[in-house]
């Protein structure tokens, strides 16, 4: 149930649908709103609400399009729903709606990926590189490369055609300087996918340490709320817990783990062994150690290049063995601490708005494998033209760069990649 529901139309057919639920009243004009009744085929009303036709090419999908917000229960939505699709609807598939509008020219695939990213955007940062994509920001810088390419191919050609004329040395030399550009360029592009993964994703942030040291705890403390069991006993969370919370406009997927022991019971291994999983995968270890307990050694076998903080936890019962141990403190227990811990998790990922704000569009996963096989095809036509090879190869690389780069903003023939990307959107966007 909802305050209101939105059934939204698109399609040559749509104004035809709308009007033959209307009964005897009218579509409103274009643009603006009208009060109006859906009516069954006798006649009888099954809701009333507004009515907003968009005319085609003006609308989102490009298509006709007819809004209908009604009363937002389950069973009169339903009913309208059927309403329309006895009349000749079909129902939209996931993401059609923006699939369409692709089609039909009104964005780019950048910018539809960007329609999602959007929604789902869980922090101020991410939802103003969402807002940006959507602008076509990386799609024109992406078009800007491709025609760049496609002016050297085009040049490339032109001595493939007359094999008795052969590439004027300066001329060759500008072409590579030219790839050279566009390279850089690319890569400019493929040093934002980290950022790119972490703000649609989030940093994984796991939490780790030995059991009872209030790991949970911590866990609950930054959430706000009490997410995650918490004893005295030791070997209390035994399945990894996952949350988000927004750091600074940077969300972090918190992850708590069974406290790593030697254990004879079946159930805390398996967490065990989760826990080591998911320390192989983080972004940021949370190394928690319990202050109230006397000192022991304690060490841990990270990746190499991953990120790891040392959090010293129950500052309000410190033990003595402790004092020279110098480190974050913080207390779950009161609270303190906090402040000077978000501080450190800032500084370790460098994660200032002031610094993410520069480049503020950043790539995902398939903008990346896109740029990374165009930008490998140009180093390999730019190697091949230095070192004098046959033109053919070189514009066969050519070609190759050119093709994957398109694919970022959907201008080449992307027919299987387009089921996936609008796979993952909701139904009716
Ligand atoms: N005095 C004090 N006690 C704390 C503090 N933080 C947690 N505790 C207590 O420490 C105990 C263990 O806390 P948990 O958060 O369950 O610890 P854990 O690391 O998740 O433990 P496992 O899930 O068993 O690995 C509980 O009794 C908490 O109340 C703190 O800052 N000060
Ligand atoms: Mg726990």
């Amino acid at each position: 149930m909802g305050a209101v529901s939105i059934i939204r139309l698109s399609g040559p057919s749509a104004l035809e649908i709308a009007q033959a639920a209307l009964g005897r009243g009218k579509l409103p004009v274009p643009r603006y709103a009208g009060l109006r009744r859906i009516r069954d085929d006798h006649g009888r009303v099954i809701d009333e609400g507004v009515i907003l036709v968009f005319a085609g090419p003006a609308s989102y999908t490009g298509e006709d399009v007819v809004e209908f917000t009604g009363h937002g229960g389950i069973v009169v939505t339903r009913k309208v729903l059927e309403r329309f699709l006895e009349l000749g609807a079909e129902p939209a598939g996931p993401g059609e709606f923006t699939q369409r509008a692709f089609m039909n020219g009104r964005m780019d695939l950048t910018q539809a990926e960007a329609v999602m990213d959007l929604i789902s955007a869980q922090t101020s940062l991410a939802l103003r590189s969402a807002n940006e994509q959507l602008e076509g920001t990386l799609g024109k810088t992406c078009e800007g490369i491709r025609a760049k390419l496609l002016g050297a191919t085009a040049h490339l050609e032109a001595y493939i055609d007359f094999p008795e004329e052969d590439i004027d040395p300066e001329v060759g030399e500008g072409l590579c300087q030219t790839l050279e550009g566009e390279m850089g360029k690319m890569r400019a592009l493929l040093a934002t996918a980290d950022q790119g993964r972490i703000l649609r994703e989030g940093v994984r942030t796991v939490i780790y340490g030995k059991p009872n040291v209030g790991k949970s705890s911590l866990l609950n403390r930054l959430l706000g709320y009490q997410r995650a069991i918490v004893s005295s006993r030791e070997g209390t969370t035994r399945d990894t817990i996952e949350e988000v919370v927004n750091l600074r406009g940077i969300p972090l997927r918190l992850i708590d783990t069974a406290g790593v022991r030697e254990s004879d019971d079946e159930i805390e291994r398996e967490g065990i062994a989760m826990t080591r999983g998911q320390v192989a995968r983080a972004d940021l270890v949370l190394v928690v150690r319990d202050l109230s307990e006397p000192k022991e050694e304690f060490s841990m076998d990270l990746q190499e290049g991953s990120r790891c903080l040392e959090i010293l936890n129950k500052s309000d019962q410190e033990h003595e063995s402790w004092r020279s141990h110098e480190g974050i403190r913080i207390s779950c227990e009161s609270g303190e601490g906090f402040e000077g811990l978000e501080e450190a998790i800032a500084e370790l990922l460098s994660l200032d708005e002031a610094q993410w704000g520069d480049h503020s569009v950043a790539v995902n996963a398939r903008h990346q494998s896109c740029l990374q096989r165009s930008s490998r095809s140009l180093a390999r036509a730019i190697a091949s033209m230095r070192s004098g090879e046959e033109p053919e190869f070189t514009a066969l690389d050519l070609r190759e760069a050119l093709t994957a780069v398109g694919e970022i903003a959907g201008v080449v023939d992307t027919e299987e990649i387009l089921g996936e990307i609008f796979g993952n959107f909701c139904i009716g966007k």
